[in-house]
């Protein structure tokens, strides 16, 4: 089986989830695929890992980037220097996404998060690193439980953290000093796109007004779309047996108005609107 194909299937599976974590598994099978099958079209390889989840621009930007950059490189050492380049230039702007965050976490600040965001939990860790003690509060994100990865990475790295089901993250917003979270697209219809559940938390902090930030990579930009449709899963995740007559829904992610975000943190710094 090509790197390609398997990438595109652990994706498909949720072996490899979250917006970073995608694109960068993508961009290697990609190159791999480059290097072993010199004969495949690499625009096929592009629309075969950009379908395997339908609201990543990160993992679309990312391919598009290395397929031009690509062009009149040859053999192993030149694709694997661009895709390492690539991931190299990635990885400082997350640095920076997690050091311009961390300045918004202080000594008792109360943060509110959802889902597992490796960009929130690196904003996260990186207070810590500083010195910082703060307490996180963190949701279960039913179907498949993100929430217990952001929970278990933030206890290791020595954070205090409270663990809730979905429904009771009002307990956790009433009192927050912030509600962090990430993105998988920005939309230039004044939408973001995030874990289901993140919009019925903005609308509840924006009642206590809680200030919202959504840490994002600007990659993360879908500037190949105007809008998208976002993903419905499998409905066996929510009900496997689920009696006959009964319909179920399973929206994968929130569409929530910008209008929502008191600030993006991105690798350029905190800013109210990333689309200009
Ligand atoms: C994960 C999710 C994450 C974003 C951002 O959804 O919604 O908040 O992808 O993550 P899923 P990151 O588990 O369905 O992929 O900051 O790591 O890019």
């Amino acid at each position: 089986m090509s790197a390609s194909r398997e990438t595109y299937e652990k994706i498909k599976a949720l072996e490899i989830q979250g917006a970073m974590k995608i694109a960068k598994a993508a961009l290697l099978a990609l190159s791999r695929d480059m290097i072993d099958l010199p004969g495949e079209d690499p625009r096929k390889i592009v629309e075969l890992l950009s379908s395997a989840r339908p609201n990543e621009p990160m993992l679309r930007n990312m391919l598009k980037l290395f397929v031009r950059e690509a062009r009149g490189l040859e053999g192993e050492v030149q694709l694997n220097d661009l895709a390492s380049s690539i991931l190299e230039e990635i990885e400082a702007g997350e640095k920076r996404i997690y050091e311009f965050g961390a300045q918004l976490i202080h000594e008792g600040t109360k943060v509110f998060t959802h889902c597992h965001s490796s960009t929130a939990v690196g904003i996260l860790k990186e207070a810590k690193r500083q010195g910082k003690n703060f307490t996180a509060f963190t949701t279960e994100t039913r179907p498949r439980y993100q929430g217990r990865i952001t929970a278990r990475e933030l206890a290791e790295a020595g954070i205090e953290v409270y663990h809730m089901v979905d429904s009771a993250g009002k307990y956790a917003i009433d009192g927050a000093d912030l509600f962090l979270f990430g993105a998988d697209s920005v939309l230039p219809s004044g939408y973001l796109i995030n874990k289901v559940g993140t919009g019925i938390f903005c609308v509840v902090a924006s009642k206590y007004d809680v200030p919202t930030y959504c840490a994002t990579h600007t990659m993360k930009i879908a500037g190949d779309r105007i809008d998208e449709a976002v993903e419905e899963r499998d409905p066996s995740e929510v009900w496997p047996d689920a009696p006959h007559g009964v319909k179920i829904r399973n929206p994968a992610f929130d569409k929530v108005h910008l209008k929502y975000i008191t600030a993006f943190i991105t690798e350029k710094g905190i800013q109210k609107s990333i689309l200009d």
